[in-house]
């Protein structure tokens, strides 16, 4: 915990004054939060956005404004978590069930600023099974679309029920045998499903990738 501490706190030091604020979920973008929520108590003036109910829930906790997205026309920065980074900064992220707002927070984000522990650098994407969001309706036939496309496709349970993200979608953790060798495809491959409402592949979106280390944190480059 103390790598993700270090690249989290690096992280909230890159934050200014009078900045709008994307906050991301996780256990690492939570670490990114309380040292934001120090700063603010400091006086640092921001506004802020959560990507999850349970982020929102903490940020409020802990004294950091929030405002909704919508009230925002555009967020400086956005911290955020990943399940995985590949050499290309291509991620997977929705392991804690949050991609849709993540995606959409990140993408009205002028700086989208990924914070990591070395776990998650990997040569190629997918040992971590892709999260995608799909809808209630019409799953089945869309878990048979996804499973065509040759992942294993299980919707994800959580305490014997099946998980509803915060949008009331279910989550499908999609296992490719062979990894994802061709993320930006298989993005588009993925929404271009119906019922798909999106996927945990974030292409081209990192601006920054900072990855924490027991000592401190680098950046990549
Ligand atoms: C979130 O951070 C999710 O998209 C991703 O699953 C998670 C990574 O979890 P952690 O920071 O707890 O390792 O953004």
């Amino acid at each position: 915990m103390q790598a993700k501490r270090m690249a989290a706190e690096r992280a909230a030091q890159l934050v200014k004054d009078g900045m709008a604020v994307g906050l991301g979920t996780g256990s690492t973008a939570t670490l990114a939060i309380r040292a934001l929520a120090d700063r603010v108590a400091g006086g640092l003036r921001i506004r802020a956005t959560a990507t999850s109910e349970r982020s929102a829930q903490m940020a409020m906790q802990w004294g950091i404004p929030l405002v909704s997205l919508e009230e925002l026309e555009r967020l400086d920065l956005t911290i955020d978590g990943a399940d995985e980074v590949d050499p290309q900064w291509c991620l997977i992220k929705g392991g804690g069930g949050a991609l849709l707002r993540e995606k959409i927070v990140a993408s009205a984000s002028a700086q989208f600023i990924v914070i990591v522990d070395a776990s998650k650098l990997v040569t190629r994407l997918g040992a971590f099974p892709l999260p995608v969001e799909v809808t209630p309706f019409g799953h089945v036939q869309t878990l048979r679309r996804l499973g065509a496309l040759g992942c294993d496709a299980a919707l994800r349970e959580q305490e014997g029920q099946l998980y509803r993200t915060d949008n009331g979608h279910y989550i499908a953790d999609c296992r490719f045998a062979d990894g994802i060798a061709q993320p930006a495809e298989l993005e588009l491959r993925l929404n271009a499903i119906p019922g798909v409402v999106d996927n945990g592949l974030f292409v081209g979106m990192a601006s920054r990738i900072i990855v924490g280390h027991e000592e401190g944190a680098e950046e990549l480059v």
